[in-house]
């Protein structure tokens, strides 16, 4: 899908350099939304291309059309040239520095000829940023705040990114004469949200033939090392990739070590000690006479220690071992267990789909119900919903229940929470909901104090079903707003409210952690996948790591009820 990526990339960049110009915003969600379609195509764009069918792309218009042939046949856009004349690429990219948006990214480049991040970085320094109009001391901090946030983000990749990457070269290696198993390892086996670099692992009796193949993948921009059992490369995308080989009779050994977590390993070998034993990649071995015991099989190894076997997703050393030698680890929840998703946007706000191409999906992935929550009408660039468009929502809404069987659409909303906590929704409109999930989506840097007071106020309305995105964390673009997340666990508790687990993969929001202490404080939380098109319905998928990650079981995630337990759970608040 090379080319597709390449087009989204000419189009994500002709959007951002609209916005600079202060384009029309109707212009500039158009060509996104292209963007947005190519990277998530299964097809090839240039085969849609050659049998004419542009047009049946969604968002495609002629002009697009036309651009996209263009692009295609010569390799050039004379549009997005032009564009560039006007703004460099390297002014494109402080955009994504945490807190330049495109008004301050001009205004850097038009009075200080700003057109790299280094160049940003250099001028925050010298304090050259504080003076510039609109700007001041305040306004420089918070750049370079956003700096720091900006480099650590080259380091560490939202498990959704890190996860495709990796199943693309097990499918590379996979097939190897010479594999015998290969597995993910690593904190992305334990499913983290984000993933410093990818761990593989490999058992056969022959690694040089899998070595050679490694690195010359075609994913592999650099080699980074290369050994007989152990390599690295980098990947087009700035992955680093770990691969192992070890022998076939230690590979429960290796599975178990290269998972980790660190921690983990660490407590685990110390309760080998105590047994005296000795553990490593390699095998199990009796101290006395290094006789090797076990190796082949990890569930074997954890028995050995006396434990049950630990699900990689809660090796953290966060009591899981001591919950295994107690028989008293979490069964936790699975994939087969989620009835629906409670976060969806369709094409009446933001989102790309119909309400009915989006029932359509959510039938094959076998759900019985999904929340349609678009989003209210403060988030203008949104599309947000007025209460006339939500009436008319709900009534579409209504007749499109009518002929379905076996799935139910819940008429809902994700509405905004202004910066007084007050809804902009009335609650005369909310009850006729079937679920509220409400959200913050501005004023993130008001204080500690005021920003808690306004998710109390919210989780204190008896319509609101669900906090959406709790934290408001945007992995390596925005940090969680400054929430006392203890507490707003607490009122959650109190007021019987759920916490959302927002499965998008720059969110990730709540993390494992809250997650674990909400459900220890007894609130309910709810996976939402926050899709903005069909394809993103499977980010349940990294919504469910972080559940189990959290130690949930069932009865904790409201996605496990039946669609009639839920709408007798839903009545209850
Ligand atoms: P990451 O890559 O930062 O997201 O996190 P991990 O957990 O994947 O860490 P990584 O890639 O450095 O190492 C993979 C696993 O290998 C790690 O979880 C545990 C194991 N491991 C690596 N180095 C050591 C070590 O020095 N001691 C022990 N006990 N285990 C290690
Ligand atoms: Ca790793
Ligand atoms: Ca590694």
């Amino acid at each position: 899908m090379t080319k597709n990526i390449e087009l989204a990339e000419v189009f994500t960049n002709i959007a951002k350099i609209l916005k600079i110009q202060n384009e029309n915003i109707f212009k500039i969600r158009a060509y996104e939304r292209i963007a947005e379609t190519l990277e998530n195509m299964p097809m090839e764009i240039e085969t849609i291309y050659k049998t004419g069918k542009l047009d049946e792309i969604p968002g495609v218009g002629p002009a697009i059309a036309q651009k996209i042939g263009e692009l295609l046949e010569t390799g050039k856009l004379e549009y997005y040239e032009k564009l560039k004349e006007a703004i460099p690429t390297g002014v494109l990219e402080l955009l994504n520095v945490p807190d330049v948006g495109p008004r301050k990214a001009k205004l850097f480049y038009e009075e200080l000829g700003i057109d790299t991040v280094e160049k940003l970085e250099a001028a925050a320094l010298q304090h050259q940023l504080q003076s510039l109009p609109g700007m001041g001391k305040k306004a420089e901090e918070n750049i370079l705040r956003g700096l720091e946030l900006y480099k650590k983000r080259e380091q560490r990749r939202p498990l959704g990114i890190a996860l495709l990457a990796a199943e693309g070269i097990v499918a590379e290696l996979k097939p190897l004469a010479e594999v015998a198993q290969i597995s993910i390892a690593g904190s992305l086996r334990r499913r983290k949200d984000t993933i410093g670099d990818i761990d593989i692992l490999i058992t056969s009796l022959k690694p040089e033939n899998i070595m050679e193949k490694f690195v010359n993948l075609p994913q592999a921009k650099e080699v980074l090392a290369e050994g007989m059992t152990k390599s690295t490369i980098l990947t087009y995308q700035d992955i680093q990739v770990d691969l192992r080989v070890v022998p076939p009779d230690s590979f429960g050994a290796a599975l178990l070590y290269f998972t980790g977590s660190q921690a983990h390993n660490i407590h685990l070998r110390e309760m080998a000690v105590k047994q005296r034993l000795k553990i490593n990649e390699y095998g199990v071995f009796q101290s006395k006479d290094d006789k090797k015991i076990a190796g082949e099989n990890e569930q074997k190894i954890y028995e050995i220690l006396g434990l049950r076997y630990i699900e990689p997703e809660l090796r953290e050393d966060r009591g899981e071992i001591e919950a295994a030698l107690n028989n008293r680890l979490p069964v936790l929840v699975e994939v087969d267990d989620i009835k629906g998703d409670f976060h969806i946007h369709t094409n009446y706000s933001d989102g790309f789909n119909t309400i009915e191409e989006i029932v359509v999906a959510a039938s094959k992935r076998g759900y019985q119900y999904i929340a349609i929550t678009d989003h209210s009408q403060s988030l203008h660039i949104a599309g947000g919903l007025d209460e006339e468009r939500l009436l008319e929502q709900i009534k579409r809404i209504e007749q499109i229940n009518q002929s379905l069987e076996g799935i139910t659409i819940l008429k809902g909303i994700e509405v905004d929470i202004k910066s007084d906590g007050t809804l902009d929704i009335p609650d005369a409109i909310l009850k006729r909901l079937d679920i509220v999930i409400a959200a913050i989506h501005s004023g993130f840097k008001q204080e500690r104090k005021q920003l808690t007071e306004r998710l109390r106020k919210a989780m204190e309305n008896p319509y609101v079903d669900i906090i959406a995105h709790p934290t408001g964390r945007i992995i390596g673009y925005r940090e969680a707003y400054d929430i006392d997340v203890q507490e707003i666990i607490q009122i959650a508790a109190q007021t019987n409210t759920a916490l959302e687990i927002n499965a998008s993969p720059e969110r990730m929001d709540l993390s494992d952690i809250y997650v674990k202490s909400a459900r220890e404080h007894g609130v309910l939380l709810a996976i939402g996948s926050d899709a903005h098109q069909i394809s993103a319905l499977d980010h349940m998928a990294y919504g469910l790591a972080i559940a189990r990650r959290g130690w949930l079981e069932k009865e904790h995630l409201l996605n496990t009820l039946s669609f009639d337990k839920l709408q007798a759970r839903l009545k209850k608040k």
